[in-house]
């Protein structure tokens, strides 16, 4: 039998979530499909010890519901996976979700029927369901990367992944440990399950630079400003470039945003902490490398950060990253160990931005051993362990912190199929091409929600998630007004984006040669190296869908 339905989202995340709420108010009947048992999605599956959220949880919350932001307490400035997970059901139960989800469901395909002008969806559990318009909420880091090890599946004993990990409470009291990768999921796991294991190994490819994050409390006070200030606050956020106003009622003052997506985002992560030397106008390269060290011995290595310069300047980026390696080099004890945890074959700026707590001190600990498998490379995963080219490791759990297939890697996996037959996985064969990160020409009435070719990662997700979703809902209503039947992006409109996207993206450090991140596909062996989200800022972005939208959606055809 088959459900007809207005609306299908796919995913019931943060996006997924926020559509059911907000297509439903439109007067549209709405029904998401779920993989996991219940609501969440990023949240719902990494669930790994320390996992928590890098930006400050008063930003990373709804807008769109001022009884919400009135009610809901933050326990922590930056909030850990279980109160994330909290609030995400607390809203599910608030605004009654759940009765348009159907969980445990993995969609399996979705074709489009020209005829009829719809879409038509199958999933794992054998249900059909209908509707002239899809949403794909699939999330950005969806999708866990497991690579290709040899002898991956002789291992006996316990095999989990950051990005799946089970609800139940694992007891790694008695175990050897070992874990793969240090970005940020192994970066937050690893000083956890150093004091949860019996002894941890820890098997690192890339070092990373990673900074303190922010430990404070939620203080009553701080929670209450947000809240008499939060129209104000939602409103700075959509004027900055990463999505985040930087109030600070703490100090009493407002800071105002910063003019990249990246050093937007890295100033909401020391928010709390001292900040650098007059971040705006002080490069590194005006401070003697003495100077530079003394202000990480006084302040930290998150000081490092706030030198604009060194995401542009390939000089001042050395400058920042020779200063971090001789910060790590006062931090860790073992100068062999301090001299493998640091990164050397790219620069800050390149990757996302880690968080850690306690990360360099942890391998000041007796039970935690560090193995560079770029100096002695893993040959196999064996039944007893992993053995790398200087012996075995012997394991009682290995835990993957591998990373995501980002961005196309859950909507790739679905097996969309568009207007004449036209597959996505065809489509995309040299890297995603979308108009705004919304659209694609050849698949109507089709939309992602933080797509690439849009801000997402680069952006606070839940402002980009709103701003899609609302952009989608008034599409769709635009759509059903005029008595269309369907919206298609147009291919050139589709050129001339994917062109913008590139061209604001050179020139970074995340597109330096020398960068090999998730946000270029470079983690999945075979995968176009395609630099994906929107580094153009926010507020650009927004007003660049706005004036589609107003324009009768230029850009776009109708039928
Ligand atoms: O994944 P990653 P992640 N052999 O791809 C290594 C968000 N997030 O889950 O760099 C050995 O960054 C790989 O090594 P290399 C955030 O946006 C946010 O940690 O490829 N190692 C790397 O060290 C983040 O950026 C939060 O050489 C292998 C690691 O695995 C994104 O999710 C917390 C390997 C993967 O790092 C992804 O982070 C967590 C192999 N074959 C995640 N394959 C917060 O909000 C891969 N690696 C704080």
């Amino acid at each position: 039998m088959t459900e007809r339905h207005d609306v299908l989202i796919v995913g019931a995340g943060f996006a997924g979530m926020y559509a059911i709420y907000r297509f439903r108010n439109q007067g549209l009947d709405v029904l998401a499909l779920e993989a996991g048992s219940d609501v969440g999605g990023t949240w719902y599956w990494n669930r790994y010890p320390g996992a928590r959220c890098d930006v400050p949880s008063l930003e990373y919350s709804y807008g769109f519901s001022e009884a919400l932001e009135q009610q809901w307490d933050w326990p922590e400035v930056f909030s850990a996976q279980p109160e994330i997970l909290a609030y995400a059901n607390h809203v599910a139960d608030r605004f009654d979700l759940r009765r348009d989800i159907r969980f445990n469901t993995r969609v399996t395909s979705l074709d489009y029927l020209e005829d009829e002008s719809l879409w038509r969806m199958h999933t794992d559990t054998g249900e059909r369901h209908e509707a002239p318009f899809c949403v794909m909420a699939t999330g950005c880091l969806s999708v866990p990367n497991m690579p290709d090890l040899p002898g991956a599946d002789t291992f006996t004993g316990r095999v989990l992944h950051t990005g799946r990990w089970p609800k139940q409470p694992v007891d790694l009291s008695a175990s050897r440990v070992g874990i793969i990768g240090t970005g940020s999921s192994g970066v937050q796991a690893i000083p956890e399950l150093a004091r949860q294991s019996e002894h941890l190994t820890v098997f690192q490819r890339s070092p990373v630079y990673t900074v303190p994050a922010n430990r404070k409390r939620m203080r009553a006070e701080v929670q209450q400003e947000f809240r008499d200030n939060y129209r104000k606050i939602r409103d700075m956020q959509q004027h900055s470039p990463g999505g985040f106003s930087g109030f600070r009622p703490f100090r009493g003052e407002q800071s105002k945003a910063g003019n990249d997506p990246e050093t937007a985002t890295l100033s909401a992560v020391p928010a709390a902490e001292p900040v650098g030397p007059g971040a705006e106008s002080v490069g590194i390269l005006d401070l003697t490398p003495e100077q530079r060290r003394a202000l990480v011995a006084q302040q930290g290595l998150g000081v490092l950060l706030s030198f604009r310069d060194a995401y542009v300047d390939p000089e001042a980026n050395e400058a920042a990253n020779e200063t971090f390696r001789d910060g790590i080099r006062m931090l860790v004890e073992d100068p062999q160990t301090a001299e493998r945890l640091c990164p050397r074959d790219y620069g800050i700026g390149c990757k996302r931005q880690v968080l850690d707590r306690d990360y360099y001190d942890t391998f000041n600990r007796d039970d935690v051993t560090l193995v560079d498998v770029r100096e002695t490379p893993i040959e196999t995963i064996t039944p007893r362990g992993i053995r790398t080219s200087s012996g075995e490791h012997e394991l009682d759990v290995l835990i993957y912190a591998t990373g995501f297939d980002a961005m196309t890697g859950a909507l790739l996996k679905t097996n969309i199929t568009g207007a004449g037959g036209r597959r996505l996985t065809d489509k995309w064969e040299h890297g995603p091409v979308t108009f705004l990160g919304l659209a694609l020409s050849g698949f109507p009435n089709l939309f992602t929600v933080t797509g690439p070719g849009s801000p997402s990662v680069l952006c606070n997700m839940i402002v980009a998630i709103e701003q899609h979703v609302n952009w989608i809902g008034d599409c769709i209503d635009y759509v059903r007004g005029h008595g269309y039947q369907a919206i298609e992006a147009l291919p050139e409109a589709e050129d001339e984006w994917v062109a913008h996207v590139n061209e604001v993206a050179e020139g970074t450090m995340y597109t330096a040669p020398s960068c090999n991140s998730w946000y270029l596909g470079a983690n999945i062996p075979g995968k176009p190296r395609i630099f994906m989200p929107y580094v153009g800022g926010y507020p650009r972005y927004r007003e660049r869908c706005e004036q589609v939208a107003a324009n009768d959606y230029e850009g776009f055809s109708f039928r």
